[in-house]
């Protein structure tokens, strides 16, 4: 019995030694010491054994468990030690190569431009008043004066969701609704993405972005309006610049004009940049026409108002001397990072 059970233990250290990873090792496990294992069947001839030989043979048995058990926690931690190694040493980090550049972009030139729109009209006390891209035409155009048959309702011109509801095509529905609020004074700028079905091209796209601006309070003449565009385009473009109001026509004021301000390039002379002109168009602006007061709820008779629209778009190609409306669109990085 005794050299049989060496042969068996011997055997198994043997396998435990040969076995070449974990599961290879629980197969020598099961093997040998398992319900139906070599060493188990041995113990289970206990019951063949003479009473006064069975705590030796016990013993016996229990010695030959035990260095089996043991070959195979040491063999366990070896393989397993192994294995760690090998997955260091196969994911090993070359902590040597450079790091990749944390990228933190760059302030589009609108934003920036917009940003200085702001502060010079915060600086005039006016709020800064966003409202919705989706809008009932009412609002759109009925309020503003353009009423239905109007040429500025051509659907051609226009992005409409259905009869009644359309994609704004100016930001001046946010000021009707600030006007119905009914809280006077006001003083404002509402900007904001507006839509208008145009083909892209270098100075024009279907969305684009505006800044329009509304005071409404009593005795508002038109000196408070060209006082203050003066103003805003001497912060925006230096203060040699002036100003000059051309006769215009909208349908929301009366009376309306355009708004130049002579050339910062070349100080009025004439370049190849105000293209020989000195003047360079950069809003629109007008008295508040008294339907407009009137239909949004602010009695006319009392009240009078200035308002304006400037393009964010064409401010920051002026300012940034753009030659391309597409390139502010494109958001590359190698352009965006001149500004
Ligand atoms: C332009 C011209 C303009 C307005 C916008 C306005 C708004 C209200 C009442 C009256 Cl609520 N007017 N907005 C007035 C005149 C001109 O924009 O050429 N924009 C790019």
């Amino acid at each position: 019995m005794n050299e049989q059970l060496a042969k068996i233990t011997e055997e198994a250290l043997g396998k435990i030694s040969g076995a070449e990873n974990l599961d290879a090792l629980n197969e020598v496990r099961v093997e040998y010491l398992g319900k139906k294992g070599h060493i188990t069947a041995v113990m289970k001839e206990m019951k063949n054994v003479a009473p006064e030989d069975r705590p030796a043979f016990g013993q016996m048995v229990n010695d030959a468990r035990s260095k089996v058990e043991e070959a195979l926690e040491a063999a366990k931690e070896a393989l397993s030690q192994a294995a760690i190694r090998e997955r260091l040493a196969a994911e090993v980090i070359d902590v040597t190569l450079p790091a990749r550049k944390a990228s933190i972009g760059h302030g589009h030139p609108c934003q920036i431009a917009l940003d200085e729109v702001e502060r010079i009209f915060i600086g005039m006390g006016y709020e800064v008043v966003e409202g919705p891209e989706i809008e009932w035409q009412e609002y759109n155009f009925t309020k503003l004066n353009i009423p239905e048959g109007h040429p500025a309702r051509d659907e051609q011109d226009t992005f409409y969701i259905t009869d009644e509801i359309l994609l704004r095509s100016q930001t001046s529905p946010v000021q009707a609704r600030v006007m119905e609020q009914g809280k006077l004074p006001i003083r404002m700028i509402a900007p904001g993405r507006v839509f208008r079905s145009d083909s892209i091209d270098a100075t024009h796209s279907p969305s684009f972005n505006q800044i329009e601006g509304l005071v409404v309070d009593k005795h508002i003449t038109m000196t408070d309006l060209k006082g203050t565009l003066d103003e805003f385009a001497k912060e925006l473009f230096g203060p040699e610049t002036k100003t000059r109001f051309r006769p215009h026509h909208f349908p929301f004021t009366e009376p309306s004009a355009e708004v130049d301000v002579s050339c910062f390039k070349c100080g009025g002379k004439g370049c190849r940049f105000c293209k020989g002109e000195g003047w360079i168009e950069i809003l629109g602006c007008g008295m508040v026409h008294p339907h407009v007061l009137d239909m949004c709820g602010i009695d006319s008779r009392e009240y009078t108002g200035f308002a304006f629209g400037v393009g964010l778009e064409r401010i920051a190609l002026l300012k940034y001397e753009i030659d391309d409306m597409r390139l502010l669109y494109e958001n590359d990085q190698r352009f965006l990072n001149q500004f």
